[in-house]
C-alpha cells in the first residue's frame, strides 16, 4: 500500500487486486495470475481491452488485459524434458495466486513485483523448484518483465506469452506493422506454415498466428481511435496475433458478441520451437514495452 498511489482491495468474488493511480497512469492488477487487467496512461483512452463479460473469480482466467501464459502455450504437448500432456490450456500461471514481493514509486512510475513459486498444483503438473518473478512498471509506458528461474538440479523447458489484449476502435480497420516477410503457423488452416508477404497485416477474418523467429517490434495503427500502439520486446522470438472474429466470439461465454471488433491480441512470447530450456540455476527474462501515441483520426 502506498497511500494515494497503490491500494489493495478485494472484489465480491474474493479476488485481491491493486488499484494504481499516479500522475502518469491508472491501472488495475489482480494477484490471481498477476493479471494486469487495466492500464490507462494519462491523456489516453484505456489501452488494454477488458471484456465486460469476463469472470473475475477464483480459478477462472480473466478475458482481457495481459494474461500470463506459462509454462505451456495452448494445450500442453510433450517436449524434450517431459512427455506429459495433462493440465489447463495455456498453463497454470494465469489462474495461480501470485504474491506481491514489493511495490515502489520511481518518479511517476509505479512498480510492482510479483512472484509465483512451486506449489502443490504445479508439483502435481510436474513443475517444482522454479520461481517466476514478474516486474510490472506502470507509467506513461507499460513495461512487463517476466523472469523464470530454474532452482532445480535438472533442465526445465517452458513456453511463455504475455497474451496482451489491446483495445481498438474497429479490428477490421487496423494496420499491423512489423511482421512483413515473417514465418507463422496458421492455426485457422491446420497449423500450416506460411510467410507473410505483405508489409502491413489487415484483419479480415478469424486470425490466430504465432509468428516465429521474430524479435521485431509491432505497431498497431488504429484510425478509429486515432492512435498507434507500439509493442517492443526483448528476449522474445515469437509474436502471436489473435482475433477470434464473429463466429468464435459467439461461442465464448465471457465475450460480448461484438467484442471481437474492439480488440486484437499482440502477444510477446516464446512458443513452439522458440520455447525456452533452462539448465540448473539458469534464468531467462522476457520483456515487453508498450507505448501509445495519439494522431489525428481518419
Ligand atoms: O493466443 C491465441 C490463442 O492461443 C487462441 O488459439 C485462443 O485459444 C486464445 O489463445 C485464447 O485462449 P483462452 O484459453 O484464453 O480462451
Amino acid at each position: 500500500m502506498i497511500p494515494g498511489v497503490v491500494a489493495f482491495s478485494e472484489n465480491d468474488q474474493g479476488l485481491t487486486y491493486a488499484t494504481i493511480s499516479s500522475a502518469s497512469c491508472n491501472a488495475k492488477i489482480f494477484l490471481q495470475g498477476a493479471h494486469v487487467a487495466e492500464w490507462c496512461p494519462v491523456g489516453h483512452e484505456p489501452v488494454l481491452f477488458l471484456s465486460e463479460k469476463s469472470s473475475f473469480s477464483r480459478g477462472k482466467a480473466i478475458r482481457g488485459g495481459v494474461p500470463i501464459i506459462f509454462p505451456w502455450f495452448g494445450p500442453r504437448s510433450s517436449n524434450q524434458v517431459s512427455s506429459r500432456t495433462d493440465g489447463p490450456s495455456h498453463g497454470f500461471a494465469r489462474t495461480s495466486e501470485w504474491k506481491v514481493l514489493k511495490t515502489a514509486v520511481v518518479n511517476d512510475d509505479v512498480c510492482l513485483t510479483l512472484i509465483l513459486e512451486a506449489n502443490d498444483t504445479t508439483r502435481d503438473l510436474g513443475y517444482d523448484k522454479f520461481r517466476v518473478v514478474y516486474d510490472v512498471v506502470h507509467g506513461q509506458k507499460l513495461e512487463l518483465r517476466l523472469s523464470v528461474e530454474n532452482q532445480s538440479d535438472k533442465e526445465i523447458y517452458f513456453e511463455e506469452a504475455l497474451h496482451t489484449y489491446f483495445a481498438v476502435g474497429d479490428a477490421r480497420r487496423l494496420k499491423i506493422k512489423g511482421l512483413a516477410d515473417t514465418e507463422y503457423f496458421d492455426k485457422t488452416d491446420r497449423f500450416k506454415k506460411k510467410r507473410q508477404e505483405e508489409i502491413v497485416l489487415s484483419l479480415t477474418a478469424e486470425t490466430d498466428r504465432p509468428y516465429v523467429d521474430t524479435t521485431a517490434a509491432v505497431e498497431i495503427y488504429d484510425p478509429v481511435l486515432g492512435r498507434h500502439i507500439t509493442v517492443e520486446k526483448q528476449n522474445s522470438k515469437t509474436t502471436v496475433v489473435w482475433n477470434p472474429w464473429s463466429d468464435l466470439t459467439s461461442k465464448l461465454a465471457d465475450m460480448d458478441t461484438e467484442g471481437w471488433l474492439r480488440m486484437v491480441c499482440i502477444e510477446t512470447a516464446n512458443v513452439l520451437h522458440n520455447g525456452i530450456s533452462l539448465g540448473p540455476g539458469d534464468a531467462h527474462t522476457m520483456i515487453a514495452q508498450i507505448s501509445v501515441e495519439q494522431h489525428e483520426t481518419d
